[in-house]
């Protein structure tokens, strides 16, 4: 019996010959990733155009959206079948027929290393291309780092391997990337790109046989490693990638040989397999299957063209300003009118600093923010597709405004809430409709941060879970869900994890400069005091008050933070806090009162101060996360490790390496539990 499975094989790669042109379409959905299918029936379909004299091009694309998202990270970690992807482009550069990649869409890492060893390329003028493999912590390790250079010279091909960041077409072409921009039809413009190939008689033109223009010296790698040092610290990767690229000054031969040895290094590196690990976790963790008694097949979101936000501060804002920035309909609701031209100045001026920056036009700015409508009449918002409460974090103010828009809205819109520390169940249950509430929490700020944690009730409908789902994708967040309960997964990881056993590490002797500095060495952008310090003292202290009206803590929990708040020492804002900051600097400087303090709340609860070091820091830190995760799964408020992880990653693992995880390793049978779990499981 053919199976669907079967017949999607079979259509994979599929051969036609339209006149002198052999097309050779890919079709393996989702994504066109060169799986070992894929290689085989391309080397197939090229041997058998070449068996056929009336072919003289062959042109090479692929079905759908996008062209490929590269090599098949499925197969990573598994044993290699032949042929391989170099050996398929062994096999199309040294084909007698010349052979025309034409992409669409994306045209990522294996994809492009596709592209690269045909003999022409065409892009169409939507396309973007790019290797991003050292976002998985590998390097473009099929012929990347070698034909790249070849095409676009040594130091724009580092640069872009080292940004990952895919380019557009028309900086493709400028570079020698592509040889042409189709800007109508790309299969059209393809076949007369071909057509024109065989009437002017243009035959293969291998990359491997070009020379590489431009060779980079120690201080012109140093110089070209810089604009990437931030968004690669603690990383690397990036020594493979410089390895690999001075390769290039050598036989194309030699070079190919030396990216083998250093692409299977980076494959088997701990680097990589915690990055390919929150990869798919990501993509675990923004689906409804795996979320008990959630019936995926019933739920049908709606679509979402508008949205309104009731609450102008900070959060409402910069909530609106996501949508907005997602191409949707904003109704801004506040119904004091002074914080909506507050509100209506931050958006100016966060659109005004995005222009500044070079990330959008003035065009586009002008354009999402006409998309911001304010208005003080929450009776608008009964319009609105979803409508998303972020007022005050008052629990009597937010169930007055849910029991308003539950009288105004449809039965079956979804009114999301923003609170970080409230019951969302509480909150529902001011509606006569709880099953279409649930929080959708973001973090500030909420148009950059891409974490967005859904908060479930008991009573939430799979329909609205869904939707959230799609507000998490409409704006490229990473969505975790959570069951309703003190700090959902974050703040609950946040606060009886890390922070909690940073103060417990001063009290028991260390001080903050040596938990921040010990913590930043282990790869975290910055300690967790200075991070304190930042976000303002007082702003951890006013949630713990929320919180601890859910559930208390024993004591003691964040007694220096809570004392610092008392003081007045809230932080940078104050140039006081668990640090001092000087003359408007932003540097943290140790200070003596401040460890007087921590002695003397120390000894009010006997805790006897003791040497500690840096390795003891890292681990009770990192350790007190993955437990505190641990009982986050086991109590059922994450129902899959997925949605841990990727809160983690998101809210505290960035810039922070997660696979700096060594010291998680060694401990980890120490945590059952957490092993099955654990990244590097
Ligand atoms: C490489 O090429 C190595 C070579 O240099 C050397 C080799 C020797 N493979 O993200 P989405 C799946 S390394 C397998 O939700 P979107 C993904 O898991 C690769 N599967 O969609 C998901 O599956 P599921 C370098 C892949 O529209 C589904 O496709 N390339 C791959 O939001 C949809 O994905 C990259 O790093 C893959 N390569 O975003 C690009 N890619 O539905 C990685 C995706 O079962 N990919 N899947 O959960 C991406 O960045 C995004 O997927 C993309 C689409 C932007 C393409």
């Amino acid at each position: 019996m053919t199976t669907n499975r079967d017949i999607a094989e079979a259509t994979i790669v599929t051969f036609d010959e339209l006149g002198p042109v052999g097309l050779i379409a890919i079709d393996n959905p989702p994504v066109n990733a060169i799986s070992h299918s894929v290689r085989l029936k391309l080397v197939d379909a090229i041997t058998r155009a070449e068996k056929n004299p009336s072919i003289k091009a062959l042109l090479i694309m692929a079905s759908g959206e996008l062209f490929s998202a590269g090599a098949d990270i499925t197969e990573f970690g598994r044993p290699k079948a032949a042929p391989s992807l170099q050996q398929l482009q062994t096999r199309i550069e040294s084909s007698p027929t010349p052979v025309v990649a034409a992409m669409q869409g994306l045209a990522l890492g294996g994809g492009l290393e596709l592209a690269m060893a045909c003999h022409y390329r065409l892009a169409h003028k939507n396309a973007k291309i790019g290797l991003p493999e050292i976002t998985l912590g590998i390097i473009p390790g099929a012929g990347g780092t070698q034909r790249l250079p070849r095409l676009m010279g040594a130091r724009a091909a580092l640069d872009m391997i080292l940004s990952g960041t895919p380019v557009p077409a028309s900086e493709a072409k400028a570079k020698g990337l592509v040889d042409e921009v189709a800007e109508g039809d790309l299969r059209d413009a393809a076949l007369g790109f071909c057509k024109r190939l065989v009437r002017e008689g243009l035959g293969p033109r291998p990359t491997c046989n070009r020379t590489v223009m431009d060779h980079l010296d120690e201080t012109e790698i140093a110089a070209a490693l810089l604009p990437h040092a931030r968004a690669l610290k603690g990383r690397t990767t990036q020594d493979l990638v410089v390895e690999a690229i001075k390769a290039c000054k050598l036989p194309f031969s030699e070079g190919i040989a030396i990216e083998a040895a250093l692409a299977q290094e980076s494959l088997a590196s701990r680097e990589s397999l915690a990055l390919r690990h929150v990869f798919f976790a990501e993509r675990k963790s923004s689906k409804l299957s795996g979320l008990s008694s959630v019936n995926v097949r019933k739920a049908h979101p709606p679509a979402i063209q508008r949205v309104a936000v009731i609450g102008a501060g900070t959060m409402g804002s910069g909530i609106a300003i996501a949508f907005a920035d997602a191409g949707l309909e904003v109704l801004l609701n506040d119904n004091d009118p002074a914080a909506l031209s507050r509100s209506r100045e931050h958006v100016r001026s966060a659109y005004a600093s995005s222009v500044k920056r070079g990330r959008i036009t003035e065009g586009i700015a002008d354009e999402r923010i006409r998309r911001i409508r304010n208005t003080v009449a929450l009776a608008e918002a009964a319009n609105a597709d979803l409508v998303i409460e972020a007022v005050f974090e008052d629990i009597e103010l937010k169930k007055d405004v849910l029991s308003k828009l539950d009288s105004i809205l449809p039965p079956q819109r979804l009114i999301a809430t923003n609170t970080s520390t409230l019951s969302v169940t509480e909150l529902a249950s001011a509606t006569a409709h709880p099953e279409r509430v649930l929080g959708l929490h973001f973090f500030v700020p909420a148009h950059v941060s891409k974490l967005l944690e859904i908060v479930r009730t008991n009573h939430t409908s799979p329909e609205n879970l869904a939707t959230a789902f799609r507000v998490a994708k409409l704006l490229k967040k990473v969505a975790v869900v959570s069951r309703d309960a003190f700090g959902f997964i974050g703040n609950r990881m946040m606060l009886d994890g890390y922070f909690r056993e940073a103060e417990q590490l001063l009290l028991e002797g260390a001080t903050p400069t040596q938990v921040d500095t010990a913590l930043e060495s282990f790869g975290f952008g910055m300690g967790p005091l200075g991070v304190s310090d930042l976000g303002g003292n007082d702003v951890g202290a006013k949630a713990r008050v929320q919180l601890f009206k859910r559930e208390s803590r024993p004591d003691p929990y964040f007694v220096i933070a809570d004392r610092l708040t008392e003081m007045g020492r809230l932080g940078q804002k104050t140039v006081r806090g668990f640090y001092r900051y000087e003359n408007g600097s932003r540097e943290a400087v140790s200070d003596p009162e401040l460890i007087s303090l921590i002695e003397k709340l120390a000894s009010e609860r006997s805790i006897a101060r003791r040497e500690i070091n840096d390795q003891e820091i890292v681990e009770r830190c990192i350790l007190s996360l993955i437990n505190v995760g641990a009982m986050v799964l086991d109590e059922g408020i994450a129902a899959r490790a997925a949605d841990i992880e990727c809160g983690l990653e998101q809210r505290l693992w960035i810039p922070t390496p997660p696979w700096r995880a060594d010291v998680l390793c060694r401990h980890v049978g120490a945590f059952p539990r957490v092993a099955a779990h654990s990244p590097l499981s």
